[in-house]
């Protein structure tokens, strides 16, 4: 018996995701939008083309709640991407009336799911999502600082020409300009990346990292960066799926951890089959931790705007 993945969100981030997930046979997959057809086109049509790559995952679409009944994951892209000159936090009101009725559809027919928010502002989507759907913090998770980290690896590999498999690195706090790209923690094979690349070089990177949406916002100017987002949540879905314990940054509700109280923020944690099952507290020199502290508390703003 197949899982089930539902998408809610059949954009482009959840086109993505749907191929990802149906071709790798994470589990049957449905599309869920409120756009009539879209769904049900996109699905159709990845479905056709299951032969070519010998995928026998079922994919269909739906634009009722009804659709995702009993869904062991949910991944949610409902909302508006951002446009040039906008910034994630420009999505907040929009986003947030969307997230919470997506909140109650998913709570109502997919009250098990492991759930995955993608929806921007990433740090305010989330908290509503717990807030509204009262799912426990182990079931529900932001995907930010995997995307981040993978922009950092990138920049690194090219920069010396090495594998991006070679690459390790963590990016922490909100999802946006004040993330926190931890270069000693960046490795080449365990080799700290400042015994190999200048300060100042490292320094244009991690800046690089910090504005690496926006640059992709600019460049493609109807819309952000949709690939590397859904492969970043798929990672997250696969490691709960078959319980691979993998170490992701992302958006998890801290209850003490790095002394924040009921907050959603970027950290290390180990995802499997309980979905988040820990957060790592990784030690943070006295400037990281202003950079962290700062990051939370720019969170800590987003989240008081919010109305549940
Ligand atoms: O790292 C990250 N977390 C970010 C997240 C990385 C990149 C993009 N980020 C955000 O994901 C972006 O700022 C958006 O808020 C979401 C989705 O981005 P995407 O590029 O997929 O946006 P699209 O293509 O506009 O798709 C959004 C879909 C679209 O098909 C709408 O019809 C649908 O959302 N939508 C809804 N679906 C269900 N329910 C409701 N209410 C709804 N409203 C819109």
């Amino acid at each position: 018996m197949r899982k089930k993945i539902a998408l809610i969100g059949g954009g482009n981030i959840g086109g993505v995701l749907a191929e990802q997930a149906a071709y790798r046979e994470l589990g049957d997959v449905v599309i869920f939008d409120v756009v009539e057809g879209l769904p049900q086109g996109k699905a159709l049509d990845m479905a056709e083309g299951a032969p070519l790559v010998g995928a026998d995952s079922k994919i269909s679409g739906a634009n009722s709640y009804a659709g995702i009944a009993g869904a062991d994951v949910v991944i949610i892209t409902a909302g508006l991407a951002r446009k040039p000159g906008m910034s994630r936090d420009d999505l907040l009101k929009t986003n947030l009336s969307i997230m919470k009725q997506v909140a109650e559809g998913v709570r109502d027919n997919a009250p098990d799911a492991f759930v995955i928010v993608v929806s921007n502002p990433l740090d305010a989507m989330v908290y509503t999502f717990k807030e509204v759907s009262g799912f426990p913090k182990n079931r529900v998770v932001g995907m930010a600082g995997i995307l981040d980290s993978a922009r950092l690896r990138s920049f690194v590999a090219w920069e010396l020409d090495v594998s991006v498999k070679d690459v390790t690195a963590l990016v922490l706090g909100g999802h946006g300009d004040t993330m926190v790209p931890l270069v000693r923690y960046c490795t080449v094979a365990g080799v700290p990346i400042e015994q190999l690349i200048s300060a100042e070089r490292i320094d244009e990177l991690v800046e690089r990292t910090k504005g690496a949406g926006g640059e992709v916002v600019g460049l493609l100017k109807t819309g952000s960066a949709f690939v590397s987002p859904a492969l970043s949540a798929i990672e997250m879905a696969e490691a709960f799926l078959r319980d691979k314990k993998r170490v992701f940054a992302c958006a998890c509700l801290c209850e003490g951890e790095y002394g924040i109280e009921g907050l959603y923020v970027g950290v290390p944690c180990v995802m499997g089959a309980g979905g988040v099952e820990r957060i790592l507290e990784v030690e943070l020199n006295a400037d990281e931790r202003k950079l962290f502290d700062a990051s939370v508390d720019h969170v800590k703003e987003l989240v008081a705007q919010i109305e549940i």
